[in-house]
């Protein structure tokens, strides 16, 4: 075969082959077999030198016009090739307007803000106004204002988390502060609730949480008795769990009350009768409350003859609990929005 026929064939078939070569790997797969450092157009040229003397100058004439024709062939078959590619992935990624969009999903209101909310208008209507306080409190307002003396055990720093250590300011341990830095700033009467968070150094279980909320009320004027709190407490519990609801007080102690009570509501489920919920006494509690102790009402300038009062403080996630049959307050603050999403309501 003359040197021309051998150029013939072989442009003849990387020709053929590349038009052959149905993607971009496939044509630099041709790429390298023909042009490559061991292509046979390489391999061809490389062999110019090894020809018969009169054939060598047409061969390596026509064997460099075949390379510079079979290259720029390569060029625009790997362009068609990728521009093709490009059309198909375009294609695959399209993005379709026409589809319906995905509802963006409206957060709602946590439990305890809703309880918080309602807390709040049962007592507007009771004449109480709704005030905020500080959760990082001075010593003198969570302690020393409420006749806790600083060898009484609230003040161990088992319950009381310091934020200077040891120091004089900490996260408020309940919401009684509010109380004396009310008092502080009006004169009476006085009828205020203060809802809140509240922090206690305490182990976790499924009724007690490190973090909690309370809601605190105060009423101080003339005349005030224990006759006042219990019909306050009683309209609340009735507001809250139903017209025939009762409530109980038996003697507890705390420091900035005299006399002091804890309190229950009689359970709404059974009737007072004792169910699972109730945990078979008929009674939930719900707080802590007393007559306002004279020292601190003498505290913030009150005059304890002239002016008596009574203060209350209740946890809200108990009450949440009682209300929705929740066993475990840390589901609270648990952040599981299978649970959240069951207290959402229609804004
Ligand atoms: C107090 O904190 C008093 N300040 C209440 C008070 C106010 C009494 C005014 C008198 C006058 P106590 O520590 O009992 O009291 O807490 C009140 C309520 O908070 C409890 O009845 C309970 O419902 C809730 N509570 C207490 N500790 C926790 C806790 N670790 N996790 C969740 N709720 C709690």
């Amino acid at each position: 075969m003359s040197v021309q026929e051998q150029l013939d064939e072989l442009r003849d078939r990387a020709q053929g082959e590349l038009d052959d070569a149905a993607d971009l790997a496939a044509a630099l797969a041709w790429e390298k077999a023909h042009l490559g450092p061991k292509g046979d157009v390489t391999l061809f040229l490389r062999g110019v030198g090894s020809l018969p003397t009169e054939d060598r100058p047409l061969a390596g004439r026509a064997g460099n016009a075949l390379k510079i024709v079979l290259a720029d062939l390569f060029e625009q078959r790997r362009a068609t090739l990728a521009a093709h590619d490009l059309e198909q992935r375009l294609a695959a990624d399209a993005i379709d307007v026409t589809l319906p969009g995905r509802p963006p999903s409206l957060g709602a209101e946590h439990p305890v803000s809703q309880m918080i909310d309602e807390l709040s208008d049962i007592f507007a209507l009771l004449g109480f106004q709704t005030v905020f306080g500080p959760e990082v409190e001075t010593a003198r307002y969570n302690f020393d204002l409420l006749n806790i003396p600083a060898d009484h055990p609230a003040r161990d720093v088992w319950d009381t988390i310091h934020v200077e250590s040891p120091g004089e300011l900490v996260l408020r341990t309940h919401t009684s502060p509010m109380q004396a830095r009310v008092m502080e700033t009006t004169q009476p009467p006085v009828r205020v609730v203060v809802p809140g968070r509240v922090y206690r150094y305490e182990a976790q279980d499924a009724s007690h949480e490190w973090m909690f909320h309370q809601l605190e009320g105060l009423a101080v004027d003339r005349h005030i008795t224990m006759a006042d709190l219990k019909g306050t407490l009683t309209e609340l519990a009735r507001q809250l769990f139903g017209p025939s609801r009762r409530i109980r007080f038996r003697c507890d102690f705390f420091p900035f009350v005299e006399p002091g009570v804890d309190f229950a509501v009689d359970c709404a489920l059974c009737n007072g009768k004792g169910c699972r919920v109730c945990k078979g006494t008929g009674w939930l509690e719900m707080g802590g409350a007393g007559m306002v102790h004279p020292r601190v009402l003498e505290g913030v300038g009150y005059d304890p003859a002239r002016y008596s009062g009574f203060a209350f403080g209740l946890g809200i996630e108990r009450l949440a609990m009682m209300r929705s049959g929740v066993d475990d307050v840390r589901a609270f603050a648990g952040n599981d929005l299978r649970f959240l999403r069951q207290f959402a309501r229609a804004a």
